[in-house]
């Protein structure tokens, strides 16, 4: 039986695929994708609505090429996790 972390995990590659697979390199996500996937995963209070992806991107894409890889993606999950973290309900 998977444990709630498992799922977490599965959950979040699940996410980033559906998302970087939608144009361009597959296991990337563009500028577009980037969008899209916030605004349709995150409900995280109303400053994730007011997010800008062009100055997201530039925060997450640390290689500088444009698109967000993994690595990136879950760097941005964990800042994000890091500052929810003293009110987690
Ligand atoms: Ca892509």
């Amino acid at each position: 039986m998977a444990s709630m972390l498992d799922e977490a995990i599965c959950a979040l590659i699940s996410i980033f695929h559906k998302y970087s697979g939608k144009e361009g390199d597959r296991n990337t996500l563009s500028k577009k994708e980037l969008k899209e996937l916030i605004q349709d995963e995150f409900c995280l209070g109303s400053k994730m609505e007011d997010a800008d992806p062009a100055a997201l991107m530039d925060d997450q894409d640390q290689g500088k090429d444009q698109e967000v890889n993994f690595q990136e993606f879950i760097s941005f999950l964990g800042a994000l996790a890091i500052y929810f973290l003293p009110c987690p309900h």
